[in-house]
Order: C-alpha cells, then sequence, then structure tokens
C-alpha cells in the first residue's frame, strides 16, 4: 500500500486507552498464551502501516507475514460472527511479482463488510504487545460467540511468496480453533465461487474445482450447440493469461469445453515473469499488446490479470491497427444480448447497467440511447458496482478495466422455472438465459467464466470481434498520476465525478473542460497507490492528452504536488 497514513487517523480505538471490562468468559475462551506466542513467531514489524484498502491489504511481499496471521486470526473471528464459511485469498492481483496481498471473502462470496474492513486495518497496524487487546476488543463490540465453531478456506495465487504467506493465515485460523480447507492454487473468483457454494447448502454448485469447471464448462457447451454457424466459424481465441494463475486453471478447465472453443495460451508463466509486460492491466493501461504473443489480423484475443479476475479482448485489423475491447464493451455486449433474450420471453424483468466515472462516455451514450437500458454511476472498487447491481433483476456490472460480472435475481430465476408452460421460442429463450446464468460467477468479477460468456454470445449472434468493437467509437481519452504530498486533501462527490476539495480545483477542471468539444475528466485519489488519479476525454486523443496534462497542473497546484511539475507528451 502506499500512503503512511497516521494509526490513529485510520484507527482511532487503537489509540484509545484500554478501558472495557474484557469478560471473563472471552478470556476463557481465546486462548490469549497460544496467540501471544504463534503471534511472535509471526512478528510485525514495528512502526509498519498498512491500511485495507478496495482490495485487501497490498505491499511488498517480505512485509506480509504478521499481516497474513492476523487475517487468519480475524477471518476465524468473522466466521464464528456469521456462523459461515469465510474465504481468504493470498493474491496482488495485477501488481509486480515481489508483491502480495490478502483479502477476505464474506459469506455470499462478496467482499468484506466495511466494519469489518476497519477492524483488519486495526488489527494489522497494532503493536504486538497491543495485538491481543485489539483481537478482544473487536469480539466484544461485533458480539463474536467464541465457542462457536469456525471455518475459513484458503486460496493463493502463483507468486514464489503465496504458499509460506497462506500457511500464516493457516497459523492465524488455528490459534483460535477454527478449522480450515486449503484449496492451495486458485483464481481469485474461484474462491469467491467455493465461498459462495459452501454457504448456499450446494444449491449455487459444488465447491470443489471440478464443480466449477463442470458448472460452467456444461453450461457454455449448452449454448453453443444453439448457435448457429455464423460469425467466426472456427471458434478459436489466443489467451494471455500475464504469467499468472489463470493459466493453471485455463488448462486444467479447457478440455472440459473444448468441443465448444479452442484455446490458445500465452504468457503461461512458464518462462516470463508474472504481469511483466501483459496481463490485463498493461494491455488496458498501456492501450497495446501484450508480449509474448504473435497475433495476425482479425485473431479474436484477450488478456487475464494476475489473479484472473479481470479481463479485456483486443485484435489487429487488416490495417495493422491495435482495437482494445474493455469493460465497457463486454458490458455493452453482454446487457444487450440478455435484454433481447427478456424480450424474447416477453418478461417485464428490469435490467440495470453499473458503471464508473472510467467508463468511456461512448459506451454510456450508446447503453442509455440505443439500447435503452438505463446505466448508472459508482465509486470505483468492485464492491460498490456489486452492491448497487443487486438493486436489478439483472444487474450488469464492469469497470472499464475489465473486472465485472452479471447478478440475476431470484425473480429472473423464478420465471424461468414458469417457463415450461411458455410457447416453444419463448422456452428456447428461456432455455438459453438458464445457462447464461450459470454460466456467470455471481460471486466475483471471473476472467474465465466472462470469456466463456463473451464466446457465447459472440458464437449465439454471429458475431466477428470487429462487429462487436463497431457497436460504438471510443472517445479519446488519457489517464495520468500525479503525486502530491497528502492524496487525502482531495475528496469527491457524485460517484467520484466532482472534486469537493481543495478549493477551487473542480472550479479549474471545470474551466479546462470547456475549451475541448465531447470532453469530460475528473480526478479521484487513488486507493491502492500513493497518488491523485487524473482521467481525460474528448473528441480527438489530442485533446484528450492536452486537457488531462491541464487538469494534472491543476491538481499538482492546487493539491499540494511535490517532486517535477507534470510534463506534457506521452
Ligand atoms: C482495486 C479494485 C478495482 C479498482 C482498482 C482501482 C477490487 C477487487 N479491485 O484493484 O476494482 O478498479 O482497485 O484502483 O475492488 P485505484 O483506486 O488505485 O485507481
Ligand atoms: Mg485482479
Amino acid at each position: 500500500m502506499g500512503g503512511e497514513w497516521g494509526q490513529s487517523d485510520i484507527c482511532p480505538e487503537a489509540a484509545q486507552e484500554w478501558t472495557v471490562q474484557v469478560g471473563q468468559d472471552l478470556l476463557v475462551d481465546m486462548d490469549l498464551g497460544a496467540i501471544t506466542k504463534y503471534s511472535a513467531l509471526h512478528a510485525k514489524p514495528s512502526g509498519l502501516i498498512l491500511q485495507y484498502g478496495t482490495a485487501g491489504f497490498r505491499t511488498k511481499a517480505e512485509h506480509l507475514d504478521h499481516v497474513m496471521f492476523r487475517m487468519g486470526l480475524l477471518a476465524a473471528l468473522r466466521s464464528k460472527q456469521t456462523k459461515s464459511t469465510i474465504g481468504v485469498m493470498v493474491t496482488a492481483s495485477h501488481n509486480p511479482e515481489e508483491d502480495n496481498g490478502v483479502k477476505l471473502v464474506d459469506p455470499l462470496g462478496e467482499m468484506l463488510a466495511p466494519s469489518w474492513e476497519e477492524h483488519a486495518t486495526c488489527l494489522a497496524n497494532a503493536e504486538e504487545q497491543d495485538m491481543q487487546r485489539v483481537l478482544i476488543d473487536i469480539s466484544e463490540k461485533e458480539a463474536v460467540n467464541l465457542q462457536q465453531d469456525a471455518f475459513v478456506v484458503v486460496g493463493r495465487d502463483t507468486r514464489p511468496s503465496s504458499e509460506k504467506l497462506s500457511q500464516s493465515v493457516i497459523d492465524g485460523v488455528t490459534v483460535l480453533g477454527g478449522q480450515f480447507h486449503d484449496y492451495g492454487l486458485l483464481t481469485t473468483p474461484q474462491l469467491h465461487y467455493m465461498v459462495y457454494c459452501r454457504n448456499t447448502g450446494g444449491r449455487y454448485g459444488k465447491a470443489t474445482l471440478e464443480g466449477y469447471y463442470q458448472k460452467l464448462s456444461k453450461a457454455f457447451v449448452e449454448l453453443i450447440k444453439q448457435a448457429s454457424c455464423s460469425g467466426d466459424e472456427y471458434r478459436s481465441l489466443k489467451v494471455d493469461c500475464a504469467n499468472g494463475i489463470g493459466a493453471l486453471k485455463l488448462r486444467e478447465m479447457e478440455h472440459y469445453f473444448s468441443q465448444g472453443l479452442s484455446v490458445q495460451l500465452f504468457n503461461d508463466g512458464s518462462k516470463g515473469k508474472l504481469n511483466h509486460l501483459c496481463g490485463a492491466d498493461f494491455v488496458k493501461s498501456h492501450q497495446k499488446p501484450p508480449h509474448g504473443m504473435e497475433i495476425k489480423s482479425n485473431e479474436r484475443c484477450c488478456s487475464f490479470d494476475g489473479d484472473a479476475d479481470r479481463i479485456v479482448y483486443y485484435y489487429y485489423d487488416a490495417d495493422g491497427h491495435f482495437h482494445l475491447i474493455d469493460g465497457d464493451k463486454i458490458a455493452t455486449l453482454i446487457s444487450s444480448f440478455l435484454k433481447e433474450l427478456l424480450v424474447e420471453i416477453g418478461e417485464s424483468l428490469n435490467i440495470g447497467v453499473v458503471q464508473t466515472a472510467y467508463a468511456n462516455g461512448s459506451s454510456t451514450q450508446y447503453l442509455e440511447e440505443v439500447m435503452k437500458v438505463p446505466v448508472y454511476c459508482t465509486k470505483t472498487g468492485v464492491k460498490h458496482l456489486h452492491h448497487k447491481a443487486q438493486e436489478f433483476d439483472i444487474g450488469v456490472y464492469f469497470e472499464a478495466n475489465g473486472h465485472g460480472t452479471a447478478l440475476f435475481s431470484t425473480a429472473v430465476e423464478m420465471k424461468i422455472k414458469q417457463s415450461e408452460q411458455l410457447e416453444e421460442k419463448k422456452r428456447k429463450a428461456a432455455k438459453m438465459l438458464e445457462n447464461i446464468i450459470d454460466l456467470f460467477n455471481q460471486a466475483a468479477g471471473d476472467a474465465i467464466s466472462d470469456m466463456l460468456v463473451i464466446e457465447a454470445i459472440l458464437a449465439l449472434k454471429g458475431l466477428t470481434v470487429q462487429q462487436w468493437d463497431a457497436l460504438y467509437t471510443d472517445l479519446p481519452n488519457r489517464q495520468l498520476k500525479v503525486q502530491v504530498a497528502d492524496r487525502r486533501v482531495i475528496s469527491t462527490t457524485n460517484a467520484e465525478r466532482q472534486a469537493v476539495t481543495p478549493p477551487g480545483l473542480q472550479e479549474a477542471i471545470n474551466d479546462l473542460v470547456k475549451k475541448y468539444k465531447l470532453s469530460r475528466a475528473f480526478v479521484r485519489p487513488s486507493g491502492t497507490e500513493d497518488v491523485v488519479r487524473v482521467y481525460a476525454e474528448a473528441d480527438s486523443q489530442e485533446s484528450a492528452d492536452h486537457l488531462a496534462h491541464e487538469v494534472s497542473l491543476a491538481v499538482f497546484q492546487l493539491a499540494g504536488g511535490i517532486g517535477e511539475r507534470p510534463q506534457p507528451g506521452f
């Protein structure tokens, strides 16, 4: 994590005097001697402050041993409190190989509840001698029954540091008397899936890798069977796996769905370094193809990120131009298809698309004006989008960076059950919807699942990658970073689209935006790096670049820029 934010700022309760009377029962129920002994084996480097950010804790792997042990403790407490299985994933997603991270997964496969994120930060930052006190404090505040059983499932990515760190998580779970299942190597969305399955009595699926592979592949093959032969007849796809876990899992899975799609894996971890010059984050932010992949014109390609929860597509056209198809265009393809299915079934179920401020203006316009699908904007970070998407019968959410999925309410499942009585054509559409629902990972955005959904839709609609890309044209855009002394001086409103502080910044942005056509710009403090992010779009790349630069200068001047002034040119 960036930002060495002061401990008392992020964890007020840890700075308070320890005056709460600890109930005798609590002390008996926690084996404090064992906790102290094990904690010393996973000692916290004194003074190190980290924060549970949008994607959990993330920093250099060598600083994370104590965090892992303590997140094991916290997961056990959360499991006791919710009387459910809790997940712990050891990964740092698209970060460099030397980094690592950890996040907790709540009972329905969702991100950890916000109040527990605060507990996570307090517990991770408590100095060794205060750790027990913070642990007891959390148990009291959350009324955790310590006699309740705890069950925690653990997964990890392929980083060299992940195996040892996940063992530290397990140490934390067991010292609180919790049971665990170590899934070993998993993609992040696979762990979310396992947690969801385990807490819904198997109704969502079987909580094994075999269960995951079979559920998705069966749905995919069923869908492909219904496709007539048009579009790209021979269905094959090149997949850049970012030298990460996605390669291992896709390789395990491919024979389950090979009758519907053949995948060719690149950056499969056999040579290159994780996320280095490859993967979804690299392709999206540099707007160029990954290294290590040979691409012929009009070949459909996609990239996963390091833990396989993001996906972007791309291709080269016949003139040698690179075309990126990001999360916005993925959301458009998916929501258009789902809306058409609903119309065919004749249902009045509602559908909504959730985006963030980063969504390209053309995508929002296309969805609202051409597809007539309502679009909503939330703050960046999957938990915000996921939460909003739950409000609809069908909620499709995607960040432009390729992280997203679709959620289906019980009303949709009920309608499908009733479809037996419908006429043939409607029944067929309902069956298709049923398979599409099975193919989505509703617990979390999932590169493998999204890839199969996209491939199925392209096949069913007979669309080539170029036709998909041509749905609308992205407005040229530019993203920049600005270094400031304290990024907290920037606060935002309206789903991060407007700056509230520092004074004058939003007015300056408004004035700059007025100078360009079809333009829009916003700034926000990053939740994962110690920088301020700047986004600008306009009618031409030159204008978008100029606008982004001018906004960066405004941030530098008004929000306490440090180091060199932002320079023009990219
Ligand atoms: C995290 C978020 C991702 C978001 C990104 C923004 C999750 C699982 N991941 O990676 O959704 O796009 O942060 O990063 O929520 P930023 O705040 O540094 O721009
Ligand atoms: Mg990721």
